[in-house]
């Protein structure tokens, strides 16, 4: 007898909607076909598309900080809000702090994620990469299943030197490893917020002027020859821009393993909302562009250059956000729960990507690209059953209270969307029902993950060098 089957829904299989059952037994999804014979809860979905849980691979959730403090969102109102926007998986960030190690913060990171309720993997975070840390720790948390190393090239002080930079592309291709990168030139800003500040310009709005495309067109260029001089595959994070894109879309006519992820606030907020009197609650690293640019990039996500859609969920509260000048504001936006929504009313409502499209970079590409698929990111037997009921043509006006996450605002406040989670199921359990979560606290499962062909080095070098 099967757990859950789910009669009656338009189903998002890998190869394209198919009206048809889902059968789920154990956690896992064991059939698609018709008429299969009721399971103990058998779930209507007339009316209904029945969609992979969304795979999440770019959060911040309670990333502690040398200080004591950490980010706002505790995975237990990170599992709540992701469950809300039909979210199933994330891959949050290991911090490292310079001068420390890597592997005490992995042990005690990975108990907080322990005590939520999202099925989660994790990026480590490089910002020191000395012998110890490259030779003796990342190999010990690469076998503990770790598989993304994440770089800055701007942030204080988080920011690499090319050389450091090559260092780490130089170990990830050694252990297996995904270097995922956030290109911003961190001189290029540095210079331009002094004068900005010199000036007196130092409202929300100067945030854009600090870090215009160009500064994330250089250093997006850089990062991808400097990925194409040791031979390693990267991902660039959060494309803001049409400049940005269209160097990963050079790499990849060249043929280099380069792949590009953008997130709903560069489709939909713009430079002119940080001029609003709460301008700080839009504030994040690539900041939103022109309103032109949305054009821009949904071009980019239709050719196949920017491969994922993640939120680069970092959640403030209004007081964190308020009172002091652009350059010490913390950089990030809340988005867990609105990344499905928006996208999908954006994308597949308003006609711009079809439903398949809209799977693929919201949970079949991130998948792929971390390593956990098919156990994540797709609905087909053998997978994990993580299913989203989703009605196509519910409209939703976004409020911050619905997003029922730890903080005060959302950036998408009273934006109108048309599409919208019913029920989210993880592993075959009913975790959201209506908005309400039902999970319970310590259920969700760390996902190790193991060596995965789509980061194999190439084994070519422009000159041979190394390969
Ligand atoms: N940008 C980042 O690079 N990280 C967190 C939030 C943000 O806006
Ligand atoms: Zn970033
Ligand atoms: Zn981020």
């Amino acid at each position: 007898m099967h757990d859950v089957v789910i009669r009656n829904g338009l189903v998002a299989a890998g190869s394209g909607p198919i009206r048809c059952d889902v059968a789920v037994a154990g956690g896992r999804i064991v059939a698609l076909g018709e008429n299969i014979p009721d399971g103990e809860r058998v779930i209507d979905a007339t009316g209904l598309l029945v969609l992979p849980g969304g795979v999440d691979s770019h959060c911040h959730i309670e990333e502690p900080a040398p200080d004591g403090s950490r980010s706002e969102e505790s995975f237990i109102t990170a599992s709540t809000t992701a469950f809300v926007g039909g979210t199933t998986t994330v891959v949050s960030f290991i911090p490292q702090w310079k001068g420390h190690g890597v592997w005490e913060r992995f042990v005690d990171y990975r108990a907080r994620a322990a005590t939520g309720m999202l099925d989660h993997a994790f990026h480590q975070i490089i910002t020191d990469p000395t012998d110890a840390v490259m030779q003796e720790e990342v190999p010990r948390i690469v076998a503990e299943g770790v598989r993304s190393l994440k770089v800055f090239l701007t942030y204080d002080p988080l920011h690499l030197t090319d050389a450091q930079y090559i260092r780490v592309l130089e170990t990830a291709r050694k252990l297996g490893c995904l270097v995922t990168v956030h290109c911003e030139n961190y001189e290029a800003i540095q210079w331009r917020t002094q004068r900005l500040l010199a000036a007196g310009r130092t409202a929300p709005q100067y945030h854009a002027w600090s870090r215009p495309p160009v500064v994330e067109r250089e250093a997006t260029q850089r990062a991808i020859a400097l990925a194409e001089l040791v031979d390693q595959p990267i991902q660039v994070f959060h494309v803001s821009c049409e400049e940005a894109a269209a160097e990963i879309a050079a790499a990849k006519a060249r043929g280099l393993k380069v792949w590009g992820e953008t997130c709903p606030q560069y489709v939909t907020l713009t430079a002119a909302d940080m001029a609003r009197p709460d301008g700080a609650l839009f504030m994040c690293s690539p900041p939103p562009r022109g309103g032109d640019e949305h054009a821009k990039i949904w071009e980019m996500i239709r050719r196949g250059t920017l491969d994922v859609i993640t939120s680069d969920h970092c959640a403030f509260s209004t007081s964190a956000k308020t009172g002091q000048d652009f350059s010490t504001i913390p950089n990030g936006i809340p988005g867990l729960a609105a990344r499905l929504p928006l996208i999908f009313s954006e994308g597949v409502s308003k006609g711009r990507i079809s439903l398949e499209q809209f799977c693929a970079l919201v949970a079949t590409n991130p998948a792929k690209l971390m390593g956990l698929y098919p156990r994540k990111g797709v609905i087909a037997p053998g997978s994990d059953a993580d299913i989203v009921l989703w009605d196509p043509k519910k409209q939703v006006r976004l409020t911050n209270t619905m997003m029922q996450h730890a903080v005060d605002n959302t950036p998408y406040e009273g934006m109108e969307v048309t599409g919208w989670p019913v029920a989210t199921l993880r592993r075959g359990e009913v975790v959201m029902q209506d908005g309400v979560v039902l999970a319970q606290p310590g259920s969700g499962q760390y996902l190790a993950r193991s060596a995965y062909d789509l980061v194999l080095p190439r084994g070519v070098t422009a000159d041979g060098f190394g390969a």
